[in-house]
């Protein structure tokens, strides 16, 4: 762990303090209450105004034709995409620019983000590239596939910038094509500690890649639902919630709390042992039992909840009488554990199909072999 917190303050870093503070204050006008006005004076296409939880997805609603990326951007961006389809991380100025547009689509989202199907769901990826290139063959290239991933892209694999920056550019160029909501990874404290921070630091030279990244995180939404009846979210419940609408209230632009509805969302297991709720050995959020399950499903009319963040060997695993299940995408997690990885496809009707893959082979996974395992592989 750092001594020091390097997202506080705005001088802790670099040659280059002037150049530093323009770029703090960029990411500043997105989180003041004013940022309208404050995106209007950097030039920024002006905010749509409808209501983040009222408002539908835009792929079924023509009126949402609010035009966020111009002719020249979509070039550049797609020439982007295909760098880091190459595992090629892009420059800082390249994803300080990337993370300035996410911020203006995101900020828009709902808490609980609504989603058409069909749609693919993906669970943690956890920075392992080539197995997140192994999961697109298996379930097909954004945009011609719908994708919702269920947080923890960075982290503990060797290639989070790579991993993420690709997903947020996949957003920003198809925003009705590819949902990303948050995990307990997306966060400053967390990926000091598993792996993020570190990456950066050695890709970059400086800490500010990370910095845009998690300010990025910041935005993420909290949860999804499918079809009204799909509810999606990283960890679980909260013993704090009963409702949907509950959720939809929440101020998420901020750090993961350490406790609260926003923390159990992110970290909470389902287990079978509870009845209720109980306490989680991860020192964040809570087991809950199934009876909470499908007094939760009843009370929001949805068939099951799709979450991820828990280790399946087998890809997935329903609980609790089909009332959750649990996706996990990255094979052989850790480059080690042996399991395989699944997405769950849903047709427009949402029908269920699984899909099971494995890692990538060895020779082309790009595990980096000189390096000595950093001790969070340990
Ligand atoms: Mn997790």
């Amino acid at each position: 762990m750092m001594g020091s917190s390097p997202w506080q303050g705005s001088n802790s870093l670099s040659s280059d303090s002037n150049k530093l503070k323009l770029d703090r204050a960029q990411f500043e006008w997105a989180r003041s209450p004013n940022r309208a006005r404050a995106g209007a004076q950097l030039e920024l296409p002006p905010m749509p105004r409808s209501s983040p939880v009222a408002r539908r997805s835009p792929r079924s609603s023509s009126k949402s034709a609010v035009r966020r990326v111009l002719p020249k951007e979509m070039s550049d961006l797609d020439r982007q995409i295909e760098q880091l389809k190459k595992c090629e991380p892009l420059k800082e100025s390249e994803v300080k620019a990337l993370c300035l547009k996410a911020m203006e689509i995101l900020v828009e989202e709902s808490n609980v983000q609504r989603v058409d199907a069909p749609v693919t769901i993906c669970g943690d990826i956890h920075g392992q590239f080539y197995d997140m290139k192994e999961l697109f063959k298996v379930g097909g290239d954004c945009p011609k596939t719908n994708y919702l991933f269920l947080g923890d892209f960075v982290d503990r694999g060797f290639y989070s910038v790579e991993t993420f920056l690709l997903l947020l550019a996949l957003k920003v160029r198809y925003p009705d094509r590819i949902t990303l909501i948050r995990g307990n990874h997306e966060s400053r404290q967390i990926t000091q500690v598993y792996g993020f921070y570190d990456e950066c630091l050695r890709k970059y030279g400086s800490v500010n890649v990370w910095r845009y990244c998690t300010d990025i995180f910041d935005y993420l939404s909290l949860s999804a639902l499918i079809e009204n009846r799909v509810f999606s979210v990283h960890g679980g419940l909260s013993p704090a919630i009963t409702t949907l609408d509950q959720i939809r209230t929440i101020d998420r632009k901020q750090e993961v709390p350490h406790d609260g509805v926003m923390c159990d969302l992110l970290w909470s297991d389902p287990e079978d042992i509870v009845d209720g709720w109980g306490l989680s050995p991860r020192g964040a959020g809570f087991l809950f039992g199934g009876n909470v399950v499908t007094s939760f499903n009843h009370s929001n009319n949805i068939d099951y909840i799709c979450r991820a963040h828990q280790l399946v060997m087998e890809g997935y695993k329903w609980m609790f009488n089909n009332q959750i299940v649990t996706v996990w995408s990255a094979p052989n997690y850790c480059y080690r554990c042996g399991n395989v990885a699944a997405i769950l496809e849903l047709d427009e009707n949402l029908n269920k199909q699984f899909r099971v893959f494995e890692a990538a082979p060895h020779e082309s996974r790009g595990v980096p072999s000189k390096k000595p395992a950093p001790d969070y592989f340990l």
